[in-house]
């Protein structure tokens, strides 16, 4: 089975809709659906948009979610037909449209297909200094997402690791990442790192991290997409493709992410890659953006416990007195206007 035929790619929001389309113009099964019209059309004319009607974005609102789903029943539908087998459901944490469908399309799809699918969630954490709301809704998804029974593995990617706020290489190094992944299909001796062990990877609940590069290792910790790892080395399983020749030194990768229960192992790949799935999920960083949100709330109650004391005072306008005109002596003379004086001139002549 080649992996990459049998992945589907779903986009959920504005963010997991573009993070989609680059998985679609690379020929990957795709299913995009948001409530945007101006956001859906930034992705041209691509078959499997699903346009959530009457709900032009949740305006922040998570709890929409139940209600958008129950009246764009299209969506539903098209959920209920998958044929792939590994299904990733991207979105941002920190919206509202994406962040609140993810749980329940998640355990929706979950429910219909029980252990017959693969479901991989690709969440995407706010940077830090974005709004309180948007850290009450990432804290929010995140929770709920750990939450779900019989999920796959999860792809924690940070906006805070955006290089100069450039969130486009965050979508475009994940791109690289899960494609190579998924799609490598380098041979060599002594073993190869082969399709069943990668599946046995995105199988396995927690959060997994992805790196492509020689200096892979320190990557793992920083320089990355990821969010923070939780510093517990808790580890499921290890994947490794080396470039060259054992260019992984694996007792230094386990010291970092910790002991896993498998190593899997395969030579020849264009570029190195390391995979390491089963770990915690970063709990650490997300309560870091949770408590981040009570801060700010907090501080927002102080504004507005301030401003009530600064209430406008009553001021005295006083009433301005109307002044009489002069009254001209009875014997003054009235001035002839120009025009009744040029009549006057007129008469005489
Ligand atoms: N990595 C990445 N993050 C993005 C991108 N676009 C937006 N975001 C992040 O996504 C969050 C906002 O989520 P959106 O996807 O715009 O929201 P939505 O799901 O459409 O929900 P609404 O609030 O209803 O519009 C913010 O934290 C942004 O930083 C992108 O292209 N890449
Ligand atoms: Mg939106």
């Amino acid at each position: 089975m080649e992996l990459k035929k049998n992945t589907l790619i779903i986009g959920l929001g504005n963010c997991g809709c573009k993070i989609a389309k680059q998985f679609a113009d690379i020929g990957y099964e795709t299913i995009f659906a948001n409530g945007s019209e101006q956001d859906l059309k930034v992705l041209g004319n691509i078959k499997g948009i699903y346009k959530l009607e009457g709900f032009d974005g949740f305006g922040g609102h998570r709890d929409r979610a139940m209600e958008c789903l129950q009246e764009n029943s299209e969506f539903v539908d098209a959920l209920c037909t998958i044929k792939q087998k590994i299904i990733f459901i991207i979105y941002a944490t920190g919206g509202s449209t994406g962040s609140g469908l993810s749980t329940i399309v998640a355990e929706w799809l979950q429910g219909e297909y029980e252990n017959d699918k693969i479901i991989c969630t690709v969440p995407v954490l706010p940077a830090e200094n974005e709004s309180i709301n948007k850290h009450m809704n990432a804290y929010q998804a995140i929770t709920e997402l750990m939450e779900l029974d019989g999920m796959g593995a999860t792809f924690v990617l940070d906006n805070n690791k955006s290089d100069n706020g450039d969130l486009r290489w965050i979508n475009k190094s994940f791109l690289s990442m899960l494609d190579a992944f998924l799609t490598d299909d380098s041979w060599g001796e002594p073993n190869n790192f082969d399709e069943s062990e990668r599946m046995e990877m995105l199988k396995e609940p927690g959060n997994m991290i992805i790196s492509l590069c020689k200096d892979g290792i320190t990557k793992i910790r920083e320089g990355n997409i990821f969010a923070p790892l939780q510093n517990d080395k808790v580890c499921g399983n290890i994947g490794i493709i080396h470039s060259g020749r054992n260019d992984i030194d694996i007792n230094e990768l386990v010291a970092e992410v910790g002991k896993p229960l498998n190593i899997s192992e395969g030579w020849g790949g264009k570029c190195t890659l390391i995979a390491v799935s089963g770990m915690s999920f970063p709990v650490d960083h997300v309560s870091r953006l949770g408590n981040l949100a009570v801060e700010g709330q907090k501080e927002r109650q102080r504004n507005v416990e301030n401003a009530k004391a600064a209430a406008l005072p009553t001021l005295d306008f006083g009433v301005v007195k109307t002044v009489k005109p002069i009254e001209k002596a009875a014997n003054e003379k009235k001035k002839l206007s120009n025009r009744e004086m040029l009549m006057a001139m007129r008469k005489k002549a």
